[in-house]
C-alpha cells in the first residue's frame, strides 16, 4: 500500500482506515455506480485490500447489481441462498460454539476456484459487539525473511473443507484441494501469504502435519497483528467487501444470543497461482 492520504474524485470520498488496510469509501450510492466511479472505487480497493461503505442501507436488488460489476456472483456447493436472490447468503447469529467464522480465514479457500471478493450488508446488528476484523496478507508476506520466501517458493498445502463439511452436514464427503501458500494476485502482482486455520491447512503437500505445523503456525500468525488489521465496528446500513486474494478475516462473537444478520456476496475467483 502507498501512504495514507484521503483521495476525492468523482464526489468519491476515500480515506484510509488505519496504515496498512482498509479504507472508507462515501459519496456515492454502490447500488447505482456509474463507470467512472466504479474505477475509482476498483482502484481503492486493490489499494487497500478491503473497502467499507458506511451509511448505504443498499436493498437486496442493489446488493446484487453492486455485487456484478466486481465479476460473476458465486453460490458455493453446501450453501443455501436467499429466495428470489440467488447468491446472497443469509448470515446470522448460530451461537459461539456454532458459528463457523470465528477464526482468521479467506472464504472457501478449500474450493478449486476460491471467491476472489467477499461483501457483507449489515442487516440487524447487536447493541454492541460482532465487529470483523481483517488482515493484511501482502505485508505478512513481505515479513518473511528472504530464507522463508525461498523455501516456499513453489510450496503447496492441502485445503479443506472440513469445517463447512461439519456444519452442512457433509461428513462424508469433505472436499479438498492444493494451492501454493504464496500466491500471486492476478491484478497487482503483488505476492500474498495464503493460508488458513490449521483445520483448513493441515500440511503441506507431500509433507506429514508434524513436519508441516510449525510453519504454517508460524505462517498463520503472520497476518493478524495489530499493525497489519483493522477492526470495523459494524453500523447500520454498511457494507464491506474484502479481496480473499490478499487477505484474511475473522468474526469476533462477543454477543451471546442477541441478533446479527448480515447479506453476503462472493465472487468468483481464478485458481490460486
Ligand atoms: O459475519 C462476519 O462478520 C463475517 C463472516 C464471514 O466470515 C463471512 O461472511 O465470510
Ligand atoms: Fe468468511
Amino acid at each position: 500500500m502507498s501512504d495514507a492520504a484521503q483521495i476525492r474524485e468523482n464526489d468519491i470520498v476515500v480515506t484510509p482506515l488505519t496504515g496498512s488496510i482498509g479504507a472508507s469509501v462515501r459519496g456515492q450510492d454502490i447500488g447505482n455506480l456509474d463507470d467512472e466511479s466504479f474505477a475509482v472505487v476498483h482502484r481503492a480497493f486493490l489499494d487497500h485490500c478491503m473497502l467499507t461503505f458506511p451509511g448505504q442501507h443498499v436493498s437486496d436488488t442493489g446488493l446484487l447489481a453492486f455485487a456484478k460489476r466486481w465479476g460473476e456472483v458465486m453460490q458455493t456447493p453446501m450453501l443455501t441462498y436467499l429466495d428470489g436472490y440467488p447468491g446472497i447468503l443469509r448470515v446470522y447469529n448460530r451461537g459461539k460454539e456454532a458459528t463457523p467464522t470465528e477464526y482468521w480465514h479467506p472464504d472457501s479457500a478449500y474450493l478449486e476456484k476460491p471467491p476472489a471478493v467477499s461483501i457483507l450488508a449489515a442487516q440487524e446488528l447487536p447493541s454492541a459487539g460482532g465487529d470483523t476484523m481483517w488482515c493484511n496478507q501482502y505485508l505478512a508476506y513481505e515479513s518473511l525473511s528472504e530464507g522463508m520466501k525461498t523455501y516456499l517458493e513453489g510450496l503447496r498445502a492441502k485445503f479443506s473443507g472440513a469445517k463447512m463439511a461439519r456444519r452442512t452436514g457433509h461428513e462424508g464427503e469433505v472436499p479438498f484441494t492444493y494451492h501454493p501458500v504464496v500466491r500471486t494476485h492476478p491484478e497487482t502482482n503483488r505476492k500474498a501469504l495464503y493460508i488458513s486455520h490449521p483445520e483448513t491447512v493441515p500440511a503441506f503437500e507431500n509433507m506429514t502435519e508434524a513436519e508441516s505445523r510449525p510453519i504454517l503456525d508460524y505462517l498463520y500468525a503472520q497476518g493478524p497483528q495489530p499493525d497489519r488489521s483493522y477492526r470495523h465496528v459494524w453500523q447500520p446500513g454498511d457494507v464491506v467487501m474484502w479481496d480473499n486474494r490478499c487477505t484474511m478475516h475473522y468474526a469476533v462473537h462477543d454477543h451471546g444470543a442477541a441478533d446479527r444478520v448480515m447479506h453476503r456476496i462472493t465472487i468468483a475467483g481464478d485458481k490460486p497461482a
